[in-house]
């Protein structure tokens, strides 16, 4: 078991590739072939164009903001090859590859990003819960979907995920110290980009890595290069294999490095050097992985023509998103209950008229 080879209490780290590409574990890459990679590799190309695109619609202040995923790509590339239809997705706010791959589309995202409710109601998505901002609390949630689908004898795995900002959360280690006494079927991701806003991941705990608090909880846990998605999609697929097995739930650290901002409210060069940026811009997953492909004989044809392509359609779902009607009212109060309960109703009347009140003042 990788997750015995690998012991984060030794502070051991899963990696498969180096920053060129050289394969330096050759035992542990996985039997993928060439259509399969090209496929990953454009996963991470898509969702990266997307991801700047985003960027760019809310400088020119046709959104009101977005949190960039720039440099965190491997991670989503590797478990969107992993999760199943019937498997689900619970995000915080920083996996836009995983959701894509999960068939969110982007318009959705995009209206999300605009403030619209219809932006958390994905079409043709199966089993993804919404983009959660409360820092931790998406983890409760899937360790509850993860007792239920227990308990209904379902096969189905949960892929919930947090920033490394979000361990220091009460509600990461409640879900887990219940995934460990109910060993439900959750794969449990850190996405451990070095910083939540300012503060960076030596202030949030004196723990050797962030996987070594799965021993307390008494789960396996694991910690991977991030930016290598061969050691991603091994770790994920072997996390799955326990999971579905029966055998619990597993806590995957995927050690990265937020290249962008964390928001597009947030100016990063008040608390990071140049230096720290350049050296982990050595480590970014996608030219990493394609010295692999090159290394390895495999072509991906006319890259620039295809990154031209993915603008052109990312651009009309936005321009379908900017197009979109403005929400009602009932769409702000409606999704929570059967059964409005009466405060509810109380404020959607105060609402109504604040609206008057907005209205006869123009
Ligand atoms: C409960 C809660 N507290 C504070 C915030 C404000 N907040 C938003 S993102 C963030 C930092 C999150 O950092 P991390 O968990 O590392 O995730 P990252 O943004 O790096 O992906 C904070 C403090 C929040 N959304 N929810
Ligand atoms: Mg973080």
């Amino acid at each position: 078991m990788i997750f015995n080879d690998f012991n984060p209490q030794e502070d051991k780290i899963l990696r498969i590739i180096d920053n060129d590409g050289n394969v330096l574990n050759k035992e542990l890459l996985p039997d993928l072939d060439n259509e399969t990679l090209i496929k990953a590799y454009k996963a991470m190309l898509y969702t990266r164009t997307a991801d700047q695109m985003a960027v760019s619609y809310q400088r020119q202040g046709r959104m009101y903001t977005f949190p960039p995923n720039l440099g965190q790509e491997a991670i989503h590339a590797a478990a969107g090859m992993i999760i199943r239809e019937e498997d689900w997705l619970v995000p915080a706010f920083r996996e836009l590859g995983v959701m894509l791959a999960k068939g969110v589309t982007m318009k959705e995202i995009f209206l999300y990003y605009s403030g619209s409710e219809h932006g958390s109601n994905f079409k043709q998505a199966n089993h993804v819960l919404p983009i959660c901002v409360p820092i931790g609390s998406q983890f409760l949630h899937a360790t509850g979907i993860g007792y239920s689908i227990k308990y209904q004898k379902k096969d189905e795995v949960v892929f919930p995920f947090i920033g490394d900002g979000g361990t220091s959360e009460g509600d990461f280690s409640e879900a887990l110290n219940f995934a460990g006494v109910w060993k439900v079927p959750v794969i449990y991701t850190i996405q451990n980009n070095q910083y939540a806003i300012s503060v960076p991941v030596k202030s949030q705990t004196n723990s050797i890595n962030l996987a070594v608090k799965a021993v307390a909880f008494g789960i396996p846990g694991i910690k991977v290069d991030g930016n290598d998605f061969f050691a991603m999609y091994v770790a994920y697929k072997e996390a799955f294999d326990y999971a579905r097995a029966g055998n619990g739930a597993v806590l995957i650290e995927a050690l990265t490095y937020r290249k962008g901002a964390h928001t597009t409210s947030d100016d990063p060069t008040k608390y990071r050097t140049k230096e720290e940026e350049q050296e982990w811009d050595k480590t970014d997953p996608l030219p990493r992985m394609k010295k692999y492909l090159e290394n390895n004989g495999i072509r991906i044809e006319e890259e620039e023509k295809l990154i031209e392509e993915y603008k052109l359609e990312i651009d009309n779902q936005f321009s379908e998103a900017e197009n979109f009607p403005p929400y009602e009212l009932d769409d702000v109060f409606g999704y929570m209950y059967t059964d409005m309960p009466e405060i509810l109703e109380k404020q959607k009347a105060d609402y109504k008229l604040f609206q008057r009140w907005k209205e006869n003042r123009k």
